[in-house]
């Protein structure tokens, strides 16, 4: 392990403890609002553990915990110790406390740099009858970057929905004692957001069409019933938390009158899209390349040519088959409209054009055609791209790469010893392994690496604008967090390996990259696996 990562490995370890820290502090004073009674004892405590959080903070330089400790020390030297809180102090010491309790739940750009990795992201709620369980669920989500947190009764998960909406919540039917108390909480929690939170409801006795129902009705996503196995539980929670990251659809407009194309422009943004605008057809070829859009709009009648052939060269490339193309015209002749439609176009919407109609033509045709694209660039088990669109994606960051002058690195990795895993627990808890590597692949790189199954236990990445030692180090982390987590089976626990062979781009073919790469996993194998190769220059 290089230093850095060593470095930040430590800061991450200490970026927790300092998080605990502010915990305790909350917790201590949580003590002291409840009791009036030993003011002496909780003084000290309250300020024994400050003076720690602040020391911590400091030296781990996480501004904000310290700026929030400092604050509150400020305010405890004015609470005499052996007196009773006045109210004047209490109120500015609840405000510090909100400020420190910021520090552990708001996701700020100040948080990226201070706090581990796994805590980037919005938080997922849990609540269960049994604590434990829900301790344990939390170790294992945050393996994957999920903030968890888990409550103890209903107060205290309203409390921090309302200071922080999680992005799914974990619930037990029966969650706060009695019988449905946890649906009658989600009710309740409901009617506080705009938008429903999504939750997974859990039971271990309840699994009656009036319960589903109920659960159904208040945001209820899914229902496991009788409970899961935690492995199960947190490919559903990625589900639902995936939803979140949706990338906006990229819309290519191509209408000849500049008017036009600004205002379709301006309504494409407005909803979230990315657009690209162009006036010109002859444009068309080079638009089509360089911003793969995933939906067309075309002008029906342009100087030069109409729509109708811009769609049909479009339709020429076997790539762009099943991108929607929108037709937009002041034409409404029905047979006009039908006959454009059977040259190549999938949907025709009549100027002046509705921005609500649009957004939602759109939006519909993006859907389609997402899923479509889907089946056939992704593997169905794990949804990475399947081996075929790798080596397409492969030879298209090759092109950049060369173009940009950028280092490219390819990576195979492959899972250690997975016949045996298959042998002893059998086949579906392998491909849960399977799955759970990738969740782990996809939350662990960045957006621009592109992630594949290439075979069976077998995974590719690519990743541009990435040196060599750089690839070496990010998957070696991402080789020993993986090798922590525990995978569930039934009542066991077993661990898994994986050994990687790393190439970087030497000007050389997609095949003979992937061959370098696919030696130095080879190599790693050899060398007695869980280990990262270099390939040789
Ligand atoms: P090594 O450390 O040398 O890579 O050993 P290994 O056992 O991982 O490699 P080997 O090639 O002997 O076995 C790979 C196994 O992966 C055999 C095959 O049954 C299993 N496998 C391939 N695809 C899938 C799949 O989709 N699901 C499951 N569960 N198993 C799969
Ligand atoms: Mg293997």
């Amino acid at each position: 392990m290089t230093d850095d990562n060593q470095k930040e490995k430590l800061k991450q370890h200490f970026a927790r403890r300092v998080t605990t820290q502010a915990r305790v502090v909350l917790d201590t004073w949580q003590k002291v609002k409840e009791s009036d009674s030993q003011a002496e004892i909780l003084h000290r405590d309250l300020s024994t553990a400050t003076e720690k959080l602040v020391r911590y903070a400091q030296r781990f330089e996480m501004v904000r915990h310290a700026s929030a400790g400092e604050a509150l020390l400020g305010i405890l030297q004015r609470w005499a110790p052996d007196t009773a809180l006045s109210d004047a102090v209490r109120h500015e010491l609840q405000g510090a406390m909100d400020q420190l309790s910021q520090c552990t739940l708001r996701r700020t750009d100040q948080d990226l740099d201070e706090a581990p990795r796994t805590y980037l992201r919005t938080p997922v709620y849990v609540a269960l009858c049994e604590l434990e369980m829900a301790h344990r669920l939390i170790k294992q989500l945050e393996f994957f970057g999920f903030r968890a947190a888990a409550f103890e009764d209903a107060e205290s998960l309203l409390d921090a929905c309302s200071r922080h909406k999680p992005e799914t919540i974990l619930m037990d039917v029966n969650f706060g004692g009695s019988e449905l108390a946890g649906i009658a909480t989600v009710e309740a929690l409901q009617e506080r957001h705009d938008t429903p939170i999504p939750v997974i409801f859990m039971s271990d006795e309840d699994g009656s069409i009036e319960t589903r129902l109920r659960a159904s009705r208040c945001g209820g996503e899914e229902f496991f019933f009788p409970s899961v196995d935690p492995g199960q539980l947190i490919e559903k929670i990625e589900t639902y938390t995936h939803g979140n990251t949706v990338e906006p659809y990229r819309v290519l407009v191509l209408d000849d009158s500049r008017a036009q194309a600004k205002f379709m422009e301006n309504v494409l943004t407005r909803a979230g899209m990315t657009a690209h605008i162009i006036t010109d057809p002859m444009q068309i070829i080079h638009a089509l390349e360089a911003f793969s859009p995933e939906i067309i709009v075309l002008d029906m009648y342009m100087p030069g040519c109409t729509g109708m052939e811009i769609a049909r060269v479009i339709r020429q490339q076997d790539r762009l088959h099943s991108v929607p193309i929108i037709y937009l015209s002041a034409e409404d002749d029905v047979s006009k409209q039908l006959h454009a439609m059977s040259l190549g176009g999938d949907d025709f919407l009549t100027k002046p054009i509705d921005p609500k109609h649009l957004i939602a033509t759109i939006h519909n045709r993006g859907r389609r055609a997402r899923s479509l694209l889907a089946l056939m660039i992704r593997d169905s088990l794990t949804g990475l791209y399947n081996h075929t669109h790798t080596l397409h994606l492969l030879d298209q960051e090759i092109v950049k790469a060369k173009q940009k002058d950028q280092p490219l690195c390819f990576a195979m990795l492959d899972i250690d010893y997975f016949k045996k895993i298959n042998d002893t627990y059998g086949h579906p808890i392998g491909d849960r392994v399977l799955r759970s590597l990738s969740m782990f692949l996809k939350q662990r790189l960045r957006k621009t690496d592109h992630i594949g199954r290439y075979g069976g236990e077998e995974f590719a990445l690519i990743l541009p604008n990435t040196r060599e030692s750089d690839a070496k180090n990010v998957i070696n982390e991402i080789r020993e967090r993986f090798a922590e987590l525990q995978q569930p089976a039934g009542t066991q626990e077993f661990r898994v390996t994986f050994s990687c062979g790393v190439a970087t781009w030497q000007g050389e073919s997609a095949q003979s990259l992937c061959e370098r790469a696919d030696g130095a996993l080879y190599d790693a194998k050899g060398l007695g696996r869980n280990t990262v190769v270099s390939a040789g220059h």
